[in-house]
């Protein structure tokens, strides 16, 4: 074929028979380390637009393009793409015009992201992926090369997750874990019953004047050119939807907007006429709203495409809050937490259990750890459709998937009963308090003060049982110190349970 009479990035178009964008079809077998989809059948995925095919397929391959290539062909795939992270995008460039391996290597998107966000480009237009974005170069000028003899799960991985079909892991929810819809509930049976259960309130939203009203088209329409925030970058909405309608991103960008009603111009509240939506009353008082202007950051637009949404995580400041789905659906996985129940499968906890690490994509996560975590005890699921509310319990993990393009909002806050969680998670583990303006220095000292002033019998209750859970913890230390020394007496420890410090005996304990 003649080269392409538009120079394009180092390379002329090329079309070969057995691959490219209206790729042809391959059965393969989904490769989860443990997955409901294991035992069904083969899942269909698209080939890879550049024909790279997984690590495995190299074993009975005659040619292997990395292989070939000399010296390099040693370094590791995951130690390749480091190096590689270190390149501005001119070298990426270059680099990929040099050889097939090169080419494909330096075209891994996550590259291109990481360049983007770092340094975003000025009035760009969206297309259709990170490089051609970043590097300004319209789909059609956009190369494709053959790399049919590159195996390498590391380029192949984040395509596999994009394609997977995730309906598997969404479906046939087991009765036990099913999280309960409810018509409604009055404020009283949310505080006696509710406040530490998740739950499905399957009608208020509908009252809301923009339950219709918006969509991410309306919205588009209204406000194309309001920047809102998605993840690490600010984007006009017209750039954010135009992405969200066309990319093949893995774990596609966020959009997430804390401050969307002051920059839609609406109001919110049970008490306006005008509002334009309200909190959904069962859900009863928030307390820190005695916080007023001090209040941590509290309510968040959230849109997304398909297969977007929120790994594994619990709420900012021990509090409680409320999602709802204003277009789309979303799958909720949730798990209670406790300082004496484990994680989640799959979700790392640091020692004093600040930090939640799960590092795995959404899709990477159902594949691995989603047949584990459904028949783990305490695990609880739903979709949550449009026009309905979902209830996250203060402390719950929960890892939500939109399972089509979604507009939802959601509210933190803080029920009578989960004050004094709270005022733990502010006194003791204060310097994870998130959201609070920088000038609030000591929230806790804050809540303490405001709740103080505002209502005094809920702070002297939240404050009495604190020291009740202060008081359960000690027992619970005490009783694990004795359940330890006994243990260690009925293993001969000879009832001496030896407890010392450095140079105290310069006898060495036998
Ligand atoms: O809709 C979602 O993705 C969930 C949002 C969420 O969990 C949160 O705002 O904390
Ligand atoms: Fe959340």
């Amino acid at each position: 074929m003649a080269p392409s009479a538009v120079p394009v990035d180092g390379f002329a178009h090329i079309e070969e028979e057995d691959f490219g964008r209206t790729a042809k079809r391959i059965k393969l077998k989904a490769a989860p380390v443990e997955s409901d989809a294991e035992d069904r059948d083969a899942v269909t995925i698209p080939s890879h637009p550049l024909g790279i095919r997984p690590s495995g397929n190299a074993y009975t391959a005659s040619h292997d393009i990395k292989r070939a290539c000399g010296p390099f062909a040693r370094i590791p795939d995951e130690l390749l793409i480091t190096l590689l992270e270190g390149l501005d995008a001119q070298d990426l460039v270059r680099l990929g015009s040099t050889c097939k391996a090169f080419y494909a290597f330096t075209r891994l998107e996550e590259l291109w992201r990481t360049l983007f966000i770092e340094s975003p480009p000025e009035d760009f237009v969206w297309n259709g992926t990170w490089r051609s974005t970043y590097l300004r170069l319209p789909a059609s000028h956009t190369s494709l090369v053959s790399c049919r003899n590159l195996f390498s799960d590391v380029l192949y991985r984040p395509f596999h997750c994009t394609y997977t079909p995730l309906e598997p892991y969404t479906t046939n929810i087991p009765s036990r874990n099913a999280i309960p819809r409810l018509s409604d509930l009055t404020p009283e049976e949310f505080s006696d019953s509710w406040t530490d259960q998740p739950y499905i309130l399957t009608s208020p939203v509908k009252q809301w004047p923009i339950y219709n009203n918006w969509t991410p088209s309306t919205l588009l329409a209204k406000y194309p050119n309001v920047k809102i925030r998605a993840e690490a970058v600010d984007w006009p909405l017209n750039v954010y939807t135009a992405y969200m309608n066309n990319s093949l991103d893995e774990s596609p960008l966020y959009l997430f907007d804390r401050a969307f009603v002051e920059k839609l111009s609406i109001t919110v509240g049970r008490d306006d006429p005008h509002a334009s939506y309200w909190p959904p009353t069962c859900f009863g008082e928030d307390l820190f709203s005695v916080l007023g202007a001090q209040r941590p950051d509290c309510r968040w637009m959230i849109m997304g495409p398909a297969r977007s949404g929120s790994t594994f995580h619990k709420d900012p400041n021990a509090t409680s809050a409320w999602n709802a789905v204003l277009t789309g659906s979303k799958y909720w996985l949730m798990f209670p937490s406790s300082p004496t129940t484990a994680p989640p499968p799959g979700v790392i906890l640091s020692a004093d259990a600040s930090e939640i690490t799960s590092p795995l994509s959404i899709a990477e996560y159902l594949l691995s750890f989603h047949a584990l975590a459904r028949r783990t005890p305490g695990c609880r699921e739903a979709i949550c459709y449009a026009g309905e509310v979902l209830h996250v319990p203060s402390g719950w993990f929960h890892l939500v998937l939109n399972l089509d393009e979604s507009l939802a909002l959601t509210q933190n806050f803080v029920p009578r009963r989960h004050v004094a969680d709270v005022l733990r998670f502010l006194r003791d583990t204060g310097d994870q308090a998130s959201g609070f303006k920088d000038e609030v220095t000591d929230p806790y000292k804050l809540f303490v003060e405001k709740l103080g002033e505002e209502a005094p019998e809920v702070l002297a209750e939240g404050l009495k049982e604190l020291k009740k859970q202060d008081g359960a913890k000690v027992v619970a230390r005490s009783e694990k110190w004795e359940q330890l020394v006994q243990k260690d007496d009925a293993e001969g420890g000879g009832g001496g349970f030896f407890f010392g410090f450095g140079g105290d005996s310069d006898e060495e304990v036998p």
